[in-house]
């Protein structure tokens, strides 16, 4: 009998593990305590803690079934899919996205989003707290970006890896959504964000990313528990081949929240055991005073640093163009 209801208790709890967690095709990303990874993720190789991935949760986006309404030129399966894995320590997020391409293009220019690229969404509230607020949103046409919105397109490469990605976000001081064309060494020194791009065979390459939770969606403030925290997620993978001028897109959720028309936010699910947000990554050259403040999301020394003249010590930071979003 005792052992009767251990085994129904047990199922009841895989049950509604299951519900949140083991579906590829849902709004939930369930994010797992992450244990040893290296110190700097850019080593060109996928860390081994994503190698035992069985029964956890992950994204998979496949054409036609995951295209972005009017942008579904792919042709077969084979043609684009994307899959992301997520784990997180106290100090940040790290993500895995493997991507399976038939044909890698070079971006023709500092602004070819559409060229081979990840394009990422995250923010600081959860998916129904955005579909809900009053008074969070820019205000940019019908979009759902927020004020603490981040929307990232990482580039996958073909003749050569990417040297940097673009990054865009609402700047409080020029009251605008501002996109800026990041190097490594500034995503890395500015906001503590480490992406490696890794070549796995001729059609499959992978992104690996620690985002820390000190700079995510502008911050996450220091002590925040993570364990069951939902924080905002949404995007997906855009692909030419050099057939197609206009990129074909597969997104999580059908589109992404430059759309407005449904919730296109889907949610991080942070599992127990990660913990409270911890230290700021020591790389960040700033005051402990500019920290405090960047840490309560004032993002503006660090957008100084990126768009004037301002230079981290040792680094060479030159003024990036800033163009709007298409
Ligand atoms: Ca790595
Ligand atoms: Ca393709
Ligand atoms: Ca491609």
């Amino acid at each position: 009998m005792v052992r009767a209801m251990a085994f129904v208790a047990v199922f009841l709890v895989s049950l509604s593990y299951g519900q949140t967690c083991g579906d590829a095709y849902d709004g939930n990303l369930c994010v797992y305590p992450a244990v040893g990874f290296p110190a700097n993720i850019r080593d060109g190789a996928v860390s081994d803690f994503w190698s035992n991935w069985s029964g956890k949760d992950y994204i998979e986006m496949i054409a036609p079934s995951d295209c972005y309404p009017g942008r579904c030129g792919f042709v077969g399966t084979d043609d684009a899919v994307i899959t992301i894995k997520a784990a997180a320590t106290s100090e940040g997020l790290y993500m895995l996205s493997e991507v399976k391409d038939n044909t890698w293009v070079d971006k023709a220019s500092a602004e070819d989003w559409g060229a081979d690229a990840i394009d990422f969404y995250f923010d600081a509230m959860d998916a129904n707290a955005i579909w809900t607020c009053t008074g969070c949103l820019i205000g940019l046409y019908d979009s759902k970006l927020t004020y603490t919105t981040q929307q990232f397109q990482v580039w996958m490469g073909a003749s050569a890896p990417p040297t940097g990605c673009r990054m865009a976000y609402y700047d409080e001081n020029l009251w605008s959504w501002q996109t800026i064309g990041l190097d490594w060494v500034q995503l890395s020194v500015l906001h503590g964000i480490d992406i490696d791009i890794i070549s796995i065979d001729a059609t499959r390459k992978a992104q690996e990313w620690f985002f820390p939770w000190s700079k995510f969606g502008k911050g996450l403030a220091q002590g925040t528990m993570l364990d069951g925290l939902k924080l905002a997620f949404s995007g997906g993978y855009n692909d030419k081949d050099g057939d197609n001028t206009d990129p074909d897109c597969l997104r999580w959720l059908g589109k992404d929240p430059w759309a407005g028309d449904a919730n296109y936010w889907g949610d991080f699910v942070i599992q127990p055991g990660v913990g409270s947000v911890g230290v700021i990554p020591t790389n960040a050259p700033l005051s402990k005073a500019s920290r405090g403040k960047e840490t309560a999301g004032l993002y503006s020394l660090a957008d100084k640093r990126i768009t004037g003249r301002m230079s981290a010590p040792g680094v060479a930071v030159r003024p990036s163009r800033i163009v709007m979003m298409p």
